[in-house]
């Protein structure tokens, strides 16, 4: 590892400077500093078993339906309902083949309540409002990751966000990424480049050995002898923008690693409402507008008043 070394000038961002963010969020004046020089920042345990809670039991309903969807097809018998939810998944696929799990995608993006409310969690908020100041909107690209151990598609390679959206000439988009368990190199933790955050978006292309088309960028020799594994805790967050590489390692463990990758952007730019339902998550220039559950749901990505 060497977070020291500087970045190629060459890959510099040159496009829009971020505005500088006044500090009314929760992060000290090091953290802001340390996620400002090294692209990316750890909040250990930020959310307890408790607040995790809607989101597991999101996940925990769709798991329900994809057993459902097996037995309905006639690829299992026993829909394991009474297994951990840490394992329940891979025992579902136990005895299917991959393309089988990939019919239900390599990631879940399902308008449940426990994905909102995570999203408007205010220990969340704080942190990205240290960021990108108060007026907070919900991008519409989150994802909840079933890493399931034997699926390539578990494995992302080296890629910025921002080549799913290379158009954008704005920025930033934060990630906000949340382990639903422990994560470590067995199972498949998160992988960062630091002090990649400002560069431009590199050349990449399209993977072909998971069969689900990834992203990834062509400097991946150079990313390996750069990468800062990053093993954090349930419950855990990590935060980097959409210009930052990273990655995640195959998953070698006997369970699923559980994550939700959320992302935020200031409201001034472009909602990208192509990608799904975003939502106005907090403002205090405009609180009443601060979409419900019943607005995201329905579409609306600001609370009519
Ligand atoms: O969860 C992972 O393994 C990868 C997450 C990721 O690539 C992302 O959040 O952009």
């Amino acid at each position: 590892m060497n977070t020291t070394q500087e970045i190629n000038p060459q890959l510099l961002e040159t496009l829009i400077p971020e505005m500088p963010v006044i500090n009314t969020g929760s992060l000290t004046a090091e953290q802001r500093a340390f996620y400002d020089r090294e692209g990316y920042l750890v909040l250990p345990s930020l959310l307890s078993h408790d607040e995790l809670k809607p989101v597991r039991e999101a996940l925990e309903q769709k798991v329900s339906e994809i057993a459902e969807s097996l037995r309905a097809d006639g690829l299992i018998t026993d829909k394991r309902e009474n297994d951990p939810f840490e394992t329940r998944l891979v025992n579902l696929f136990k005895k299917l083949t991959e393309a089988d799990f990939l019919k239900y995608g390599r990631s879940w993006r399902d308008l449940y309540p426990g994905y909102f409310h995570l999203m408007s969690n205010s220990k969340i908020l704080d942190a990205v409002e240290s960021l990108i100041g108060s007026e907070i909107f919900a991008n519409p690209v989150y994802n909840a990751r079933p890493k399931v151990p034997g699926v390539a598609a578990g494995a992302v390679p080296w890629h910025q966000d921002r080549s799913y959206w290379p158009s954008a000439n704005w920025n930033p988009v934060i990630t906000v990424w949340i382990p639903l368990v422990d994560t470590n190199k067995v199972n498949g933790c998160l992988h960062v480049w630091p002090r990649t955050h400002k560069t431009r978006l590199v050349e990449y292309h399209s993977e072909t050995h998971t069969g689900t088309g990834y992203t990834e960028i062509d400097l991946k020799e150079e990313a390996d002898r750069h990468a800062v594994a990053l093993p954090v805790k349930a419950g855990s967050a990590i935060l980097f923008n959409d210009r930052c590489i990273h990655m995640s390692t195959p998953n070698k463990s006997d369970h699923v690693r559980w994550s939700v990758d959320l992302r935020y952007q200031p409201t001034g730019q472009e909602r990208m409402n192509q990608y799904g339902v975003g939502f106005l998550a907090r403002s205090r220039a405009f609180p009443n507008r601060v979409a419900t559950l019943e607005d995201w749901q329905a579409g609306r990505d600001e609370h009519e008043v």
